[in-house]
């Protein structure tokens, strides 16, 4: 069975939104056309606590795209985003819900980030998204959101790692592109990982 996985499609990550991804909206319309054509699909949520340690505010002196050391791990600092329950973390109100039959949040421990929609940046922790897929009989997934040189891109590393085909729909997904080529470099390292890079119109 295939399982496709929507990264993230979330108002802050859209244009206006605190952490716009450019072109983020555009997205929608692609994963409202995707699933259909899929049995099963699932979605991640960044949903972070107000005093999440990625919160460039929640580190004296320090703005966004700075690093600094969090819980033993080098951590990228941002605006303020997906704080759990604003408007900024709701999923974007165009996109259909009805067929996200699951949803799997990530980033709630203030102490760690979660870019991958499996596990947390150390792989400390299962969001159980992995074990949920297993169980449904999943042997591919077929991965789309936001962002590409983030979460979707780490979100596609755990899917190759756990064991599954794994595919990124290259035009269901935009980059942050913080900084030159880093857009360019995530689908190198996907491609290396043995993720295949796919466009949606290989499905109509
Ligand atoms: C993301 C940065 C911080 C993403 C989430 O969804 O790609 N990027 N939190
Ligand atoms: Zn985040």
């Amino acid at each position: 069975m295939k399982a496709l996985i929507l990264v993230d499609l979330q108002n802050d990550f859209t244009p206006g939104g605190a952490l716009p991804v450019p072109g983020g909206n555009e997205v929608i319309p692609v994963a409202n056309r995707l699933m259909p054509l899929f049995e099963l699909v699932v979605a991640t949520q960044d949903w972070h606590p107000a005093n999440h340690g990625s919160f460039a505010v929640n580190h004296e002196g320090k703005v966004p795209a700075d690093v600094v050391e969090l819980n033993g791990l080098a951590q990228i600092l941002w605006p303020i985003h997906c704080v759990q329950g604003t408007h900024g973390a709701h999923f974007v109100e165009t996109l259909d819900l009805t067929r996200v039959c699951n949803i799997f949040q990530k980033g709630t421990d203030p102490s760690i980030d979660s870019y991958s929609g499996f596990f947390d940046n150390g792989h400390r922790k299962s969001t159980g998204l992995g074990e949920f897929l297993k169980k449904q009989g999943v042997q591919s997934c077929f991965i789309a959101g936001l962002a590409t040189d983030y979460c979707v891109k780490y979100t596609a590393l755990d899917a190759v790692q756990a064991g599954f085909g794994t595919y990124l729909v290259e035009d269901g997904c935009r980059g942050v592109g913080l900084h030159s080529g880093d857009l360019r470099k995530a689908i190198m390292e996907l491609e290396q990982a043995g993720v295949r890079i796919i466009e949606s119109h290989v499905f109509s």
